[in-house]
């Protein structure tokens, strides 16, 4: 497959690159090294996003050229699309980005999607950051600092500073090589994690206090609605990071994050630590993810939504240790 991406590269003159709407680092950090590996390359390139960057992301070397907006996509030659199992995540857009005549998917989901006949995935990757650095280097591509920095983001984020599961050796060795190209570890983790507004300590504050222990204390369980986030100001990108925190808590095993999108609609996010497999708590709800970070959306108010989510998880919890039938 990376060959078959390589004479995509080599071939076209001017692509489109997208990810998913509410994009994080990981998104963020492969479009853009992409963006300027394809530049370097004296290609024509375009990142575009539904939303907009997350204030933490737009030190980010190429954030300004993000839009947020696309017109005819005639011009393109191919598009790709990073971080995403399903074209749809890419927001309303997919339509006219579908049409695009190649399209390249590259992601490390366990659901893989089936959108795209140049497919790059690995679900054991730690990030679709750490799957464009394999690319780079199979094309021999010089990483400049531009590229290293936003590659060390999408891996530094999507692994939670290097402390979930899906750190591997791989992950350092690339970790290693990016800072050795530029990428400056103390000034990214500064930016991304130690330039938080108040609000948000303050929204974080009011959110925690809505937690709730279930399952003799396994389970954490804390929401958000929209009227927390117009009382402190807040924006959803502030609740960012929340369900790690409630993770942090000794005995908790699967945390749970229920986020009001609209009325009577909860964006669920999971995570684990230990052996729940909470991308099948997601599954069961129509959502997806990884074995220790998923997400699904559900409806109902929050008691319902509640209700589901652990319902879900005690059947996963019974289950016990690690499924023997996927190893
Ligand atoms: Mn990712």
């Amino acid at each position: 497959m990376f060959d078959e991406i390589a004479e995509v590269i080599r071939s076209g003159t001017a692509f489109l690159i997208a990810s998913h709407v509410r994009p994080d680092g990981d998104a963020l950090g492969s479009e853009l090294a992409l963006y300027h590996v394809l530049h370097g390359m004296g290609k024509d390139a375009v990142v575009y996003n539904q939303d907009v960057t997350p204030a933490v992301y737009e030190f980010l070397p190429g954030a300004e050229e993000i839009v947020h907006s696309l017109d005819v996509v005639d011009r393109f030659d191919a598009a790709f699309v990073l971080d995403c199992s399903d074209i749809a995540r890419v927001g309303d857009e997919q339509g006219k980005i579908g049409s695009i005549q190649k399209i390249v998917n590259i992601d490390h989901h366990a659901s893989v999607g089936t959108f795209s006949k140049i497919l790059l995935t690995d679900s054991r990757a730690s990030s679709t950051g750490e799957m464009i650095h394999r690319l780079l280097k199979h094309m021999g591509i010089a990483i400049t600092g531009d590229i290293a920095t936003n590659i060390y983001t999408a891996i530094l984020t999507d692994t939670g500073s290097f402390q979930y599961s899906n750190t591997g050796g791989d992950t350092f060795r690339v970790a290693a090589d990016l800072v050795e190209r530029g990428a400056d570890s103390r000034y990214i983790a500064q930016k991304i994690y130690e330039t938080k507004p108040a609000v948000q300590i303050r929204l974080m504050g009011k959110i925690l206090d809505t937690l709730q222990l279930h399952e003799g204390g396994r389970v954490g369980v804390v929401y958000v609605t929209q009227e927390m986030l117009r009382e402190e100001g807040a924006l959803p990108e502030h609740t960012e990071g929340l369900v790690d925190t409630v993770r942090s808590i000794q005995g908790v095993e699967v945390a749970v994050c229920c986020y009001e999108v609209s009325e009577c609609r909860f964006k669920v996010s999971l995570r684990s630590k230990g052996d729940v497999d909470v991308e099948k708590v997601a599954g069961t709800l129509g959502g997806g993810g990884h074995r220790n970070a998923s997400a699904c959306r559900v409806e109902g108010n929050f008691e319902t939504v509640r209700g589901m989510v652990l319902d879900a998880i005690a059947v996963s919890m019974q289950r016990g240790s690690p499924d023997v039938e996927n190893l």
